[in-house]
Protein backbone atom coordinates (compact mmCIF):
# COMPACT_ATOMS: atom_id res chain seq x y z
CA UNK A 1 0.00 0.00 0.00
CA UNK A 2 1.08 3.60 -0.38
CA UNK A 3 0.88 6.02 2.42
CA UNK A 4 -1.01 8.96 1.59
CA UNK A 5 -3.01 12.31 3.27
CA UNK A 6 -5.94 9.75 4.04
CA UNK A 7 -3.76 7.31 6.12
CA UNK A 8 -3.75 7.14 9.44
CA UNK A 9 -1.39 5.24 11.98
CA UNK A 10 -3.12 3.80 14.91
CA UNK A 11 -0.56 2.79 17.81
CA UNK A 12 -2.20 1.02 20.25
CA UNK A 13 -1.16 0.39 23.77
CA UNK A 14 2.48 1.10 23.36
CA UNK A 15 2.98 1.44 27.62
CA UNK A 16 5.58 0.09 30.35
CA UNK A 17 2.73 -2.36 31.52
CA UNK A 18 2.92 -4.43 27.86
CA UNK A 19 6.79 -4.70 27.95
CA UNK A 20 9.13 -5.78 28.89
CA UNK A 21 9.20 -5.84 33.52
CA UNK A 22 5.61 -4.52 33.25
CA UNK A 23 2.56 -5.83 34.69
CA UNK A 24 0.94 -7.69 31.51
CA UNK A 25 4.75 -8.08 29.89
CA UNK A 26 3.46 -9.09 26.47
CA UNK A 27 7.29 -11.27 24.90
CA UNK A 28 9.50 -8.93 23.43
CA UNK A 29 7.23 -5.88 23.25
CA UNK A 30 9.31 -3.26 23.28
CA UNK A 31 10.82 -4.39 20.27
CA UNK A 32 8.14 -2.74 18.43
CA UNK A 33 9.69 0.36 19.46
CA UNK A 34 12.25 1.23 16.75
CA UNK A 35 9.91 0.01 14.22
CA UNK A 36 6.76 2.39 15.05
CA UNK A 37 9.44 5.01 15.58
CA UNK A 38 10.32 4.63 11.87
CA UNK A 39 6.78 4.59 10.67
CA UNK A 40 5.84 7.32 12.25
CA UNK A 41 7.29 10.30 10.55
CA UNK A 42 5.65 9.23 7.13
CA UNK A 43 2.50 9.64 8.21
CA UNK A 44 0.38 12.79 8.76
CA UNK A 45 -2.44 11.60 11.13
CA UNK A 46 -1.26 9.73 14.07
CA UNK A 47 -2.95 8.41 16.69
CA UNK A 48 -1.86 6.91 20.43
CA UNK A 49 -4.00 4.33 22.78
CA UNK A 50 -3.38 4.04 26.27
CA UNK A 51 -4.94 1.37 28.23
CA UNK A 52 -6.22 3.32 31.66
CA UNK A 53 -8.18 1.46 34.03
CA UNK A 54 -9.55 3.08 37.46
CA UNK A 55 -7.51 0.29 40.41
CA UNK A 56 -11.18 -1.15 41.19
CA UNK A 57 -11.76 -2.38 37.46
CA UNK A 58 -13.95 -5.20 37.20
CA UNK A 59 -10.95 -6.85 34.31
CA UNK A 60 -8.46 -7.57 36.39
CA UNK A 61 -8.68 -10.53 38.77
CA UNK A 62 -7.35 -9.36 41.92
CA UNK A 63 -10.86 -7.74 41.79
CA UNK A 64 -13.14 -10.61 41.71
CA UNK A 65 -12.70 -12.92 44.46
CA UNK A 66 -11.86 -16.78 43.48
CA UNK A 67 -10.44 -15.87 40.58
CA UNK A 68 -7.24 -16.11 38.98
CA UNK A 69 -5.27 -14.00 36.19
CA UNK A 70 -6.68 -15.97 32.63
CA UNK A 71 -9.80 -17.02 33.75
CA UNK A 72 -12.83 -15.86 32.18
CA UNK A 73 -15.60 -14.56 34.27
CA UNK A 74 -18.90 -13.60 32.65
CA UNK A 75 -19.75 -9.55 32.61
CA UNK A 76 -23.33 -8.60 31.68
CA UNK A 77 -21.77 -7.80 28.07
CA UNK A 78 -20.62 -11.46 28.07
CA UNK A 79 -16.94 -13.43 28.75
CA UNK A 80 -14.24 -11.55 29.84
CA UNK A 81 -10.52 -12.38 30.47
CA UNK A 82 -9.08 -11.58 33.79
CA UNK A 83 -5.81 -10.08 33.89
CA UNK A 84 -3.39 -8.90 36.73
CA UNK A 85 -3.64 -5.82 37.82
CA UNK A 86 -2.27 -3.00 34.86
CA UNK A 87 -2.33 0.40 32.97
CA UNK A 88 -4.07 2.15 36.08
CA UNK A 89 -4.55 5.75 35.53
CA UNK A 90 -1.50 7.67 36.07
CA UNK A 91 0.77 4.63 37.17
CA UNK A 92 4.08 4.60 35.83
CA UNK A 93 3.19 1.08 34.53
CA UNK A 94 0.60 3.27 32.12
CA UNK A 95 2.96 5.90 30.50
CA UNK A 96 3.83 5.30 26.99
CA UNK A 97 7.28 3.52 26.79
CA UNK A 98 9.77 6.02 27.25
CA UNK A 99 11.66 5.71 23.45
CA UNK A 100 8.38 6.30 21.44
CA UNK A 101 8.27 9.26 19.97
CA UNK A 102 4.55 10.64 21.72
CA UNK A 103 5.39 14.19 20.19
CA UNK A 104 4.46 13.35 16.39
CA UNK A 105 0.84 12.01 17.77
CA UNK A 106 -2.24 14.33 17.46
CA UNK A 107 -4.26 12.59 19.71
CA UNK A 108 -4.59 9.96 22.92
CA UNK A 109 -7.73 8.07 23.13
CA UNK A 110 -7.68 6.62 26.80
CA UNK A 111 -9.60 3.54 26.98
CA UNK A 112 -10.91 1.31 29.58
CA UNK A 113 -11.62 4.01 32.24
CA UNK A 114 -14.93 2.99 33.11
CA UNK A 115 -14.48 0.24 36.36
CA UNK A 116 -17.33 -1.93 34.78
CA UNK A 117 -16.45 -2.33 30.86
CA UNK A 118 -13.38 -3.32 29.71
CA UNK A 119 -12.62 -1.71 26.41
CA UNK A 120 -9.58 -3.59 24.02
CA UNK A 121 -10.44 -1.93 20.62
CA UNK A 122 -9.91 2.15 20.06
CA UNK A 123 -13.42 2.33 18.65
CA UNK A 124 -15.85 0.57 20.88
CA UNK A 125 -15.82 -0.67 24.77
CA UNK A 126 -16.44 -4.06 25.05
CA UNK A 127 -20.33 -3.82 25.49
CA UNK A 128 -19.31 -3.75 21.86
CA UNK A 129 -21.85 -0.10 21.48
CA UNK A 130 -20.39 2.56 24.20
CA UNK A 131 -17.86 4.41 20.90
CA UNK A 132 -14.97 5.99 22.21
CA UNK A 133 -15.31 8.88 19.27
CA UNK A 134 -12.45 7.50 17.91
CA UNK A 135 -14.37 6.77 14.28
CA UNK A 136 -15.53 10.62 14.40
CA UNK A 137 -12.24 11.73 14.30
CA UNK A 138 -10.71 9.50 11.69
CA UNK A 139 -14.19 10.35 9.53
CA UNK A 140 -13.63 14.25 10.10
CA UNK A 141 -10.19 14.08 9.10
CA UNK A 142 -11.10 12.18 5.85
CA UNK A 143 -9.24 9.11 6.29
CA UNK A 144 -10.14 6.25 4.56
CA UNK A 145 -6.90 4.04 5.39
CA UNK A 146 -6.16 2.72 8.94
CA UNK A 147 -2.55 1.25 9.69
CA UNK A 148 -2.54 -0.40 12.98
CA UNK A 149 0.39 -1.52 14.69
CA UNK A 150 1.07 -2.08 18.63
CA UNK A 151 0.60 -4.26 21.89
CA UNK A 152 -1.16 -7.06 21.66
CA UNK A 153 -1.89 -8.49 18.26
CA UNK A 154 -4.21 -10.61 20.08
CA UNK A 155 -6.24 -8.60 21.95
CA UNK A 156 -6.88 -4.73 21.24
CA UNK A 157 -4.69 -4.65 18.08
CA UNK A 158 -6.62 -7.27 17.02
CA UNK A 159 -10.17 -5.99 18.63
CA UNK A 160 -9.09 -2.11 16.53
CA UNK A 161 -8.63 -3.72 13.39
CA UNK A 162 -11.77 -5.31 13.19
CA UNK A 163 -13.72 -2.65 14.84
CA UNK A 164 -11.65 -0.22 11.59
CA UNK A 165 -12.62 -2.61 8.76
CA UNK A 166 -16.36 -3.14 10.03
CA UNK A 167 -16.72 0.95 10.10
CA UNK A 168 -15.34 0.61 6.19
CA UNK A 169 -11.84 2.12 6.75
CA UNK A 170 -9.34 -0.03 4.32
CA UNK A 171 -7.17 -1.46 7.56
CA UNK A 172 -4.09 -2.56 7.83
CA UNK A 173 -1.74 -4.41 10.19
CA UNK A 174 1.94 -4.28 9.89
CA UNK A 175 3.53 -7.53 11.53
CA UNK A 176 6.79 -6.44 12.58
CA UNK A 177 5.10 -3.64 14.61
CA UNK A 178 3.11 -5.52 16.58
CA UNK A 179 3.77 -8.37 19.32
CA UNK A 180 1.00 -11.11 20.49
CA UNK A 181 -0.17 -12.23 24.19
CA UNK A 182 -0.93 -15.66 22.41
CA UNK A 183 -3.33 -17.41 25.53
CA UNK A 184 -5.13 -20.64 24.15
CA UNK A 185 -4.57 -19.95 20.54
CA UNK A 186 -5.97 -16.69 20.81
CA UNK A 187 -2.98 -15.73 18.06
CA UNK A 188 -4.08 -17.91 15.68
CA UNK A 189 -7.92 -17.48 15.66
CA UNK A 190 -7.70 -13.34 15.48
CA UNK A 191 -5.16 -13.77 12.60
CA UNK A 192 -8.06 -16.13 11.04
CA UNK A 193 -10.27 -13.62 11.93
CA UNK A 194 -9.09 -10.20 10.55
CA UNK A 195 -7.54 -12.52 7.10
CA UNK A 196 -11.44 -13.17 6.83
CA UNK A 197 -12.62 -9.85 7.18
CA UNK A 198 -10.84 -8.17 4.68
CA UNK A 199 -7.63 -6.76 6.43
CA UNK A 200 -4.51 -6.91 5.16
CA UNK A 201 -1.49 -7.68 7.18
CA UNK A 202 1.83 -6.76 5.45
CA UNK A 203 5.63 -5.82 7.10
CA UNK A 204 6.87 -2.51 8.03
CA UNK A 205 9.30 -2.67 4.95
CA UNK A 206 6.13 -2.78 2.50
CA UNK A 207 5.12 0.21 3.71
CA UNK A 208 8.31 2.09 3.48
CA UNK A 209 9.48 0.59 0.23
CA UNK A 210 6.20 1.66 -1.90
CA UNK A 211 6.93 5.80 -1.44
CA UNK A 212 4.89 6.48 1.42
CA UNK A 213 5.26 10.63 2.38
CA UNK A 214 8.94 12.06 3.16
CA UNK A 215 9.82 12.06 6.46
CA UNK A 216 8.23 15.42 8.16
CA UNK A 217 11.96 15.79 10.44
C1 LIG B 1 -4.69 -5.40 26.44
C2 LIG B 1 -5.36 -7.07 27.83
C3 LIG B 1 -5.88 -6.17 28.73
C4 LIG B 1 -4.02 -5.02 25.16
C5 LIG B 1 -5.21 -4.47 27.33
O1 LIG B 1 -3.56 -3.85 25.05
O2 LIG B 1 -3.94 -5.87 24.24
N1 LIG B 1 -4.79 -6.70 26.70
N2 LIG B 1 -5.79 -4.85 28.47
ZN1 LIG C 1 -6.38 -3.45 29.97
Amino acid sequence: MRIDRKTALLIIDVQNDFCEGGALAVPDGSAIVPVINGLMPHFETIILTQDWHPADHRSFAANHSDASTDDVSTMPYGPQVLWPTHCVAGSTGALFHEDLLTDLAQIVIRKGFRATVDSYSAFFENDRTTATGLAGYLTERGIRDVVCVGLATDFCVAYSALDARKLGFRTHVVEDACRAIDIDGSLGSTMADMERSGIVTCQSSDLLSSGGRRPLA
